[in-house]
């Protein structure tokens, strides 16, 4: 399908002296589906706990569903249960994108190739939206119990165990142990709470909820459900100025299901007197049908849901909802090493990270992250937000928007390596519906067919520049998701997928061409106006034509779509063309600094902005792949880069994250150990969620920066373990994912050597394996060196040319630890034990 080339003879190491023998029988053992779960036993480090019931709500522990996020707090007389639901937002359809005469934006090209950029800057002014700030996301409201008997508290204890995704909280009370448990259910659309006393007709306890909306109305129906609804908020600017109304109605239901006592309903609230046991299940929806049509009923919707569910036990909900979560969650398990007394509560244990010795608190984290990205991000939801789906605000921080400048993409960084893939489709739904606005955006800003996405989106698929003119004119938005969401194939080999995707990877295509334009000192293509995101070439300008962030995101783009074109058989004159564009581009630059450049111009060491928080022109080294070893100087000049950020990013956790997959990819284990120490140490808040604001990008980020330091597959080979820290020096993992459609079934490594390494193949065909040097010097039997041929054609851009690389610097070098590779020829769904002597 694919030709070989460079790609596949990757010279990053010698190759191993080993036999070229055939492969002997034991090495295509094949293994059952039984050695996925098999690390299990030994993994328990999935707990988060607390001896303290939550005061503020980034101590509380978050539940979800996709569609329904919980934070419990946990309290021992009086409970809350924060809830937001994913469609409340504020305002309603709009398309914000103005009509801009075709005049101003030749004005700002003419003015942007003559270096003018504060002129240019001036002018893009009138590319905004209208208006500029876009939707923003708002809670629902509180479910409240309250528990009249509960006085003088002991054995308190609160948790969020992983294994089940339930939130348990326990103590006694006079005499009495009270339990509680509650977790959000997929299969049921619910969140579900039940209340349990160690002693039968002892439990007294008043159901009430609350909302920030003002237009909130509660009642009661029968003696046995809540009703709270309202309308959502204004969209608005700044200055509180209206923009667009509030078009969406909603709903949050609440079932009070007792056994046993005596069930009434007053002043809005339900009393459960001298029960056994009692279950609250609560439900929430909005009239969000899509982001053109406001027609839902919540009312329908949600008594619909409390029908199907209320008849069933406890115990079939809580079965059922395990069954679904387990089926997501066990795919991957990670033990980095021992863990601490059982004693430590969690937010004890991330202030003494530093120094300390606790790498399990590494892996738990890490499984935090796939916990949040599961529960705010399933099929049928939308997809997580900045918050992930957790809002206890009528207007979350940035409008808790979907910034995709960097934000939302990061989101979802960890989504197929670390075999979430099925929740990361409510993404791909979103970008469908920013080619419908986005289409309509390029066309009254640019004149231009295709679609645009810029730096920022909200429920109602926004589109246009927003927030200002400094932030707000970056066009590469959409082309960046579009890049994200190929890698679905790449690791999953799924044609009906890349189907789905092309019309949109072509319509992102479309509108570069379109709208690039030659400069010309050296003939290459750029996008103008463009900017590299959120940083200035100026405090005050950030207008900047081909910046290198965007030539790398489109030479993506472009490969992407010729191969897309080619593996669909399609469109033969648009593959030729994108394959073409790709070399027009401006290149990849290495500045007199040794670094690779942000801008067309060398100014970097003249910009005072340099430790910006944006990582921006590292797209080609990471979540790209246009800078790999191979490549060396640009290696080197991106490693200078990234050195030269430096690792604060101005304070924020998502920018420490960001900083971390970089490193990962520079397989430097150390610099990337003192990430994981720093957002651990001090980007975590008591929940766990990254810091300083509530942005759950930090949490995701750092997912994906570990998965990358155990396992990476972006350059043609399978890599494990590229940047394993000392402190790691013993652990196991199973359930990665590697594109080319591999997945690790078992790595077990002992004293910073693997022991066990069992891969499967889920497509078939050649398996290159990356080994590092501590392994490689052990015999490997019977394993054939890679040479070159018959490269696996799903692994990533095996057609992506070199980039131009201008030099305007001495050339620099890293030495990388030395690495082996090796071709295995696999067969579908087969599980290869790589053996170790
Ligand atoms: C990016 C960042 C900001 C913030 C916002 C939500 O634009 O530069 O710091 O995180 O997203």
């Amino acid at each position: 399908m694919k030709k070989y080339s460079r790609r596949s003879v990757i010279k990053s190491g010698t190759l191993a002296a080993v036999g070229f023998s055939p492969l002997i029988s034991s090495f295509n053992k094949i293994f059952g589906s039984t050695i996925k779960n098999s690390l299990a036993s030994s993994v328990d480090n999935l707990v988060l706990w607390y001896p303290k019931p939550a005061e503020k709500w980034l101590e509380a522990l978050p539940i979800g569903n996709g569609k329904l996020g919980g934070m419990v707090f946990g309290g021992a007389a009086q409970e809350r249960i924060s809830i937001s639901e994913d469609t409340l937002w504020t305002g309603g359809p709009y398309q914000p994108a103005p009509s801009v005469p075709a005049e101003t934006l030749a004005n700002i090209r003419k003015f942007s190739l003559e270096g003018k950029l504060a002129e240019a800057q001036e002018l893009v002014k009138q590319l905004q939206g209208k208006p500029n700030r876009e939707a923003a996301y708002q809670t629902v409201g509180e479910v409240q119990l309250s528990f009249p008997d509960v006085v003088d508290v002991s054995d308190y204890r609160r948790e969020l165990d992983l294994k089940t995704g339930i939130v348990s909280v326990s103590f006694t009370s006079n005499g009495v142990q009270y339990k509680r448990e509650t977790f959000a259910s997929y299969p049921h659309h619910i969140i579900v709470s039940r209340v349990t006393a160690s002693k039968p007709g002892q439990l007294n306890l008043q159901c009430g909820c609350s909302s920030l909306h003002p237009s909130k109305k509660i009642s009661t129906a029968g003696n046995n459900t809540l009703v709270m609804e309202g309308k959502n908020g204004d969209m608005m600017l700044e200055n509180g100025t209206v923009t667009v109304p509030g078009a969406l109605t909603w709903q949050c239901r609440i079932a009070v299901l007792a056994t046993g006592g005596k069930q009434t309903a007053a002043d809005n609230k339900i009393q459960v007197a001298g029960g056994d046991s009692v279950t609250i299940i609560t439900t929430a929806a909005t009239s969000y049908v899509n982001f053109q049509d406001v027609t839902g009923n919540p009312s329908k919707l949600c008594t619909a849901v409390l029908d199907k569910s209320v008849g069933l036990s406890y115990d079939v909900l809580r079965a059922k909802h395990i069954e679904d979560y387990q089926q997501i969650f066990n795919k991957v398990q990670l033990s980095l090493g021992n863990l601490p007394p059982a004693s430590v509560p969690t937010n004890e244990r991330t202030k003494s990270f530093a120094g300390g010795n606790d790498p399990a608190m590494a892996a738990l984290y890490f499984q935090f992250g796939r916990y949040l990205l599961m529960s705010s991000s399933r099929p049928g939801s939308q997809p997580a937000n900045l918050q992930g789906r957790w809002n206890d605000s009528l207007s979350a921080s940035w409008g808790g928007k979907y910034t995709v400048n960097i934000n939302t993409e990061m989101n979802y960084w960890p989504a197929q390596k670390t075999n979430l893939a099925s929740c990361e489709l409510p993404l791909l739904e979103l970008v469908k519906g920013l080619a419908v606005t986005g289409k309509e955006t390029a066309r009254k800003i640019y004149q231009a067919g295709g679609w645009v996405c810029h730096h920022n989106t909200d429920l109602w698929r926004a589109t246009a520049p927003v927030d200002s003119d400094f932030f707000g004119q970056w066009p590469t938005g959409g082309a960046w998701l579009c890049n994200h969401l190929y890698q679905h194939y790449l690791y999953s080999g799924d044609t009906a997928y890349l189907q789905e995707l092309y019309p949109l990877m072509k319509g992102a295509a479309q509108f570069f061409f379109d709208t690039l334009i030659k400069e010309p000192k050296h003939g290459w293509y750029v996008t103008c106006p463009s900017m590299s995101p959120e940083n200035g070439v100026t405090k005050r300008v950030s207008s900047s034509p081909g910046p290198t962030m965007d030539m790398q995101i489109l030479r993506e783009l472009f490969t992407h779509c010729s191969s897309a074109a080619s593996i669909l058989k399609k469109d033969a004159d648009f593959q030729k063309a994108c394959k073409g564009m790709v070399f027009k581009l401006a290149p990849d630059q290495i500045g007199k600094g040794g670094q690779l450049q942000e801008w067309l111009e060398d100014i970097d060491m003249e910009n005072d902005n340099y430790g910006h928080r944006h990582m921006s022109p590292l797209y080609g080294l990471f979540p790209g792949c246009e800078i790999t070893p191979d490549r060396k100087n640009l290696f080197a000049a991106a490693h200078k880069l990234t050195e030269m950020r430096g690792f604060d990013g101005q304070g924020m956790g998502w920018a420490q994250a960001w900083r971390l997959n970089l490193w990962a990819r520079l397989q430097d284990p150390e610099k990337c150990f003192k990430m994981v120490d720093a957002l651990i140490s001090t980007k975590t808040e008591q929940n766990l969620f990254d810091k300083p604001h509530i942005q759950l990008d930090g949490n995701f980020g750092y997912t994906s920066g570990v998965a990358e330091m155990l396992l990476q597959s972006h350059a043609g080979s399978v890599h494990v373990l590229p940047a394993l820290p000392q402190q790691w020096n013993d652990g196991s993992l199973s359930g990665l994912c590697a594109q080319g459609g591999f997945e690790i079934a078992q790595l077990v490594w002992k004293n910073g050597r693997i022991t066990n390494l069992k891969i499967r193949s889920v497509l078939g065909g050649n398996l290159r394996l990356q080994l590092p040097n501590e392994v490689a010097t052990q015999t490997l039997p019977n394993i054939k060196p890679a040479d070159g041929k018959n490269p696996n054609p799903f692994f990533a851009l095996i057609d992506m040319p070199d980039p131009l690389m201008v030099p305007n610097a001495p050339l620099q070098h890293i030495t990388l630890k030395k690495t082996w590779l090796y071709d295995l020829p696999t067969e579908k769904g087969k599980v290869y034990d790589i053996p170790f002597a």
